[in-house]
């Protein structure tokens, strides 16, 4: 096994596709007019400043009114440890627990109201166990030439995420599944990318299980960590009324989520509340060998459901 993956990796080097030069040509503004979802940026401020760091333990759910009770640690220069109700998102009320640990930012609503907004779970066991997968990831990409990226005929890397339940997600959780990946962002204005994206990807799902093809999941992974918590993917699959039993919006530490992006060979540059990115969608089969990829959003649902089933 370990030959075939050897004389794979270097007897197939047409199979990455050379694409920095090519971008690093362009200047931020045609990469912008070219590759779409870009926004006028209203703010330069550093959106993660937002608000004040908050650590605390969940204490009640309120699903109803979007709520939740948290006994927070002191918040320097503003507030002593208290217990206190917060307003959050509607995906956070599903995704979050009683007796969980967060971490969140603390804002004001235009009333007064104290809000969370990008409340990730704390578990420090899982964290590290995450950061351990993403080492090799990690170590893949900077195996990768200047310009490259793992494409077709290659085996996909290692990587650990958490999807829109805040459950982990790994290859390993996804063996013996064919998975289709693509990348999406939920703030994303421009609607012939990732709004259109998703709603082929949620096409693609309904057309499988209308043939009653099993064994295959769905993978989009954010261009936005910084923003799109479980919580907010959860809100976003919700949206587009997507089965969330084998499609699983992504997101994770920023360093992790960035190298997968790099490995696929995307582009994604921060721009205040917009992403200017590229997109590919690529189809892994149960394998693990990455078996087609379609770059941009003009990619066929039924390409990729014909592809599927001759897998
Ligand atoms: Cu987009």
């Amino acid at each position: 096994m370990e030959n075939r993956l050897f004389a794979r990796r270097f007897a197939r080097p047409a199979c990455r596709v050379k694409a920095a030069p090519f971008l690093l040509l362009l200047g931020l503004g045609a990469i912008a007019g070219l590759l779409g979802c870009a926004q006028k940026n209203e703010s330069q401020a550093d959106d993660s400043e937002e608000g004040y760091a908050l650590l605390g333990v969940v204490e009640a759910v309120d699903a109803e009114a979007n709520q939740l009770t948290v006994a927070h640690e002191e918040i320097p220069g503003f507030m002593e440890p208290m217990t206190m109700v917060f307003r959050v998102g509607p995906g956070d009320v599903k995704v979050v627990k009683k007796g969980d640990r967060i971490r969140a930012r603390l804002v004001r609503d235009e009333d007064g109201g104290f809000r969370l907004i990008k409340i990730w779970p704390i578990d420090e066991q899982a964290a590290a166990e995450m950061r351990k997968v993403n080492k090799r990831l990690a170590k893949r990409v900077a195996e990768l030439e200047q310009g490259y990226y793992i494409g077709p005929g290659e085996a996909f890397p290692d990587f650990a995420l958490l999807d829109q339940y805040a459950e982990p997600i790994t290859p390993e959780r996804l063996e013996g599944k064919a998975f289709v990946l693509n990348f999406i962002f939920t703030r994303c204005q421009e609607a012939n990318m990732c709004p259109l994206s998703t709603s082929k990807m949620s096409q693609l799902q309904r057309m499988a299980a209308q043939k009653g093809i099993e064994d295959l999941a769905f993978v989009s992974v954010t261009l936005d960590p910084k923003y799109d918590t479980p919580g907010v993917l959860r809100t976003y699959a919700e949206t587009y009324g997507i089965d969330g039993s084998n499609f699983h919006f992504v997101t994770g530490e920023k360093a992790a989520v960035h190298q997968m992006i790099r490995s696929m060979g995307i582009t994604a540059i921060e721009d205040g509340e917009n992403v200017i990115h590229s997109l590919a969608t690529t189809l892994i089969g149960p394998d693990r060998q990455i078996v087609k990829r379609v770059e941009g959003s003009q990619w066929k649902p039924e390409a990729f459901l014909e592809a599927i089933e001759q897998l």
